[in-house]
């Protein structure tokens, strides 16, 4: 039999599909969806959540004119298929290939980049302030998941939203998940709703009445008005969006294509702000993904027939950073007994989930509430407790102003524990965490660590817990470089870096994930007759001053590296120590990411890409040694920023 989806490329194709026909164009989707995430590890039960969603939004609207705006952006992949991105579909997530999130340089059906929670329903009100302003008529659609209406951006655009009344549709896609489970009293509150699943039809009930008595005259009307709003007042579900100035629909079952596009039709005519609510199953269609959502959330490749997990993404396979911060959360938790742990919507990302198990009630997963879990920190501290926040390096952006406010500025003795810094890999330029260090390192009291290695993430951790100090340490999405680990804490003072190797023809002074890559380096240097030191820097704040301003003098050249920024990171701390002590700036050139956002593709290529490998840091110190041997004079070469 000819497939469906073979004679769709946009949603025009789409619409000329007879509605009893759509169930069969959802399977065929999903097994699309199946087979390219099974070789390309992405976000899978999501996706499979909301295919006949998807496939009712692009029926009912015109998304070339209309607006789709998807929260988070993880569940879009239904979307890019029927919107000219299906013979793209299987370079999903690889380099060069199509963006696992929407992207604006994409397609027009994505009028915005995004990759980050809660900020569909402040854009989609954005668009619909300007089509106002404008004159502009059309639908404006934001989805939003059940854990991504729980943050706080979400709930600050629902109460603008529900105050301007602009013509707005929110879509709340309920499937009962975060990545794990939701939490929160408001996912208690929607698990209330899903079981009153009559009232969507009631209401429509009460809403035909009206509309079908203008005969009986006004009287008869408002006393009908009357009854539905005391109906209302009983047992209404999603009373709260009504107060919140939004006309609220639902739940209906997001899985049947006559109630989906006959609400979506319904809906889409009516004046000022509504919401949808959907109920939909996470993992839909795929047995394995729906007996475990939370794994297939984003796994690693599997097998089709089964699920399988054949191989896990990198950063996976043997011991992780992020293992080595759980275990060790748990083991000095054991014998601290006033360490609480801290995650916002991320416990197995972020390796804290078997803290939470060991620990729950000295545990507290927020939601995707990233500035309450600093400022909840800052209570705890206050308290009297050891808080150790677990956010990802790119997520903690969104609570800038609470560690500078709640916790740096109060000396509070937080610990940030910031994984996926650096180049995250597939997730690309919205996950990458590469400006942590630039935007933490200006605020007085912080430390800013990074370990070499796994072992020296253990010791880290505990020399941050036991410091009582402010102490943000970063570590990359990436296996450690030992294949055990010991189990003794190294102690070292706050400040001093390490000297791993020692030679005269210049030094390599790296930052984290960058040691080792320096290390190779310096081996690949021995071997051309070049002999460098090599200085594990540990310290991003404070610098270890002495040390660096002793090779400064006594070396010509010094090359920092750091899976970072250029701007504001690592060297840039670096080249300020040297310049504040009137040392000669030009004998440092970094290496780092450049000033642009870095695209999706395998952590190393990318990497590699931008000379942050041991060849690439090779080439750079041995062309910039011939620079100065040719010009005699390091001012010309010094200082240039790398060429990618
Ligand atoms: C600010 C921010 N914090 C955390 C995340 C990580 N994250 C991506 S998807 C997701 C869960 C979203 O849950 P929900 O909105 O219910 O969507 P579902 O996956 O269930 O469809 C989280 C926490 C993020 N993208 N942005």
């Amino acid at each position: 039999m000819t497939k469906l989806l073979n004679c769709i490329e946009y949603p025009e194709d789409l619409k000329k599909v007879k509605l009893e026909d759509l169930p069969k164009l959802a399977s065929e989707i999903r097994e699309l969806i199946v087979n390219v995430v099974s070789k390309n590890p992405g976000h899978l039960s999501s996706n499979l959540g909301v295919v006949e969603l998807t496939i009712a939004l692009h029926y009912c609207f015109d998304f070339k004119k209309d607006r789709i705006i998807w929260d988070v952006g993880h569940q879009a992949y239904v979307h890019k298929i029927l919107t000219g991105r299906k013979s793209k579909f299987p370079t999903l997530r690889q380099y060069k290939g199509i963006s696992g999130f929407p992207d604006k340089n994409e397609s027009i059906y994505d009028p915005f980049t995004c990759g980050h929670s809660g900020n569909a329903i402040s854009a989609a009100l954005g668009l619909a302030c300007a089509d106002t302003i404008l004159g502009s008529k059309r639908s404006i659609v934001a989805i939003v998941g059940d854990g991504a209406i729980g943050a706080g951006m979400s709930f600050e655009a629902l109460n603008h939203a529900g105050d301007l009344k602009k013509n707005l549709l929110v879509v709340l896609n309920d499937n009962e998940m975060s990545i794990s489970d939701t939490v929160g009293a408001f996912s208690k509150y929607l698990d209330k709703i899903r079981t009153m699943p009559l009232y969507a039809d009631l209401k429509k009930d009460i809403h035909n009445l009206l509309n079908v008595l203008p005969v009986l005259g006004k009287p008869v009307g408002k006393t009908l008005e009357h009854i539905a709003e005391l109906i209302k007042r009983g047992a209404v579900p999603g009373q709260i969006f009504e107060d919140l100035g939004f006309n609220y629909f639902g739940p209906i079952d997001g899985h049947d294509f006559r109630i989906l596009t006959e609400t979506l039709n319904d809906v889409k005519h009516l004046e000022g702000p509504v919401l949808l609510h959907v109920i939909t199953e996470k993992g839909r269609g795929f047995e394995p993904a729906c007996q475990n959502p939370a794994q297939y959330h984003s796994a690693g490749m599997f097998e089709m027939c089964n699920g399988k997990i054949t191989q896990v993404a990198k950063g996976q396979k043997k011991i992780t950073y992020t293992k080595v911060f759980g275990d060790t959360l748990i083991e000095l938790a054991k014998k601290d007994k006033k360490i609480v742990g801290i995650t916002a919507a991320m416990p197995d990302g972020t390796g804290i989930a078997s803290f939470g198990k060991e620990f729950p009630d000295r545990f507290y997963d927020v939601g995707i509430c990233e500035q309450h879990a600093v400022g909840l920190a800052n209570g705890l501290f206050a308290g009297g407790l050891k808080p150790v926040v677990a956010i990802y390096s790119t997520f903690l952006q969104r609570a800038y102003d609470q560690v500078f406010h709640d916790i740096c500025l109060q000396r509070n003795g937080v610990v940030f524990v910031l994984d996926r810094a650096g180049i995250v890999g597939t997730d690309g330029p919205t996950h990458n965490g590469v400006f942590d260090i630039a935007y933490l390192r200006n605020l007085p009291e912080i430390v800013l660590m990074s370990p070499k290695d796994g072992n020296e993430l253990k010791s880290m951790l505990k020399i941050a817990i036991d410091s009582g100090r402010v102490v943000a340490i970063r570590y990359p999405k990436d296996d450690i470089p030992e294949e055990k680990l010991s189990s003794h804490y190294k102690t070292f003072e706050i400040g001093k870096a390490e000297v791993l190797k020692e030679g005269t023809d210049g030094v390599l002074l790296a930052y984290g994930a960058m040691v080792y890559r320096c290390m190779q380096a310096a081996e690949k240097l021995s071997e051309k007759g070049i002999e460098v030191t090599v200085v594990n820097a540990r310290f991003a704040k404070p610098l270890d001053k002495e040390l660096i301003l002793y090779l400064v003098r006594k070396h010509k050249l010094i090359l920092t590296a750091e899976d970072h920024a250029l701007m504001g990171g690592f060297g840039s701390a670096v080249l300020e120590l040297v310049s504040d002590e009137r040392e000669n700036v030009n004998k440092i050139i970094r290496m780092g990411i450049p000033d642009r956002f870095m695209e999706h593709g395998p952590r190393d290529l990318i990497l590699k890409n931008i000379g942050l490998d041991a060849d690439g840091i090779t080439d750079r110190f041995v062309a910039t040694l011939d620079l100065m041997d040719m010009h005699g004079s390091f001012a010309k070469s010094a200082n240039r920023s790398v060429t990618v």
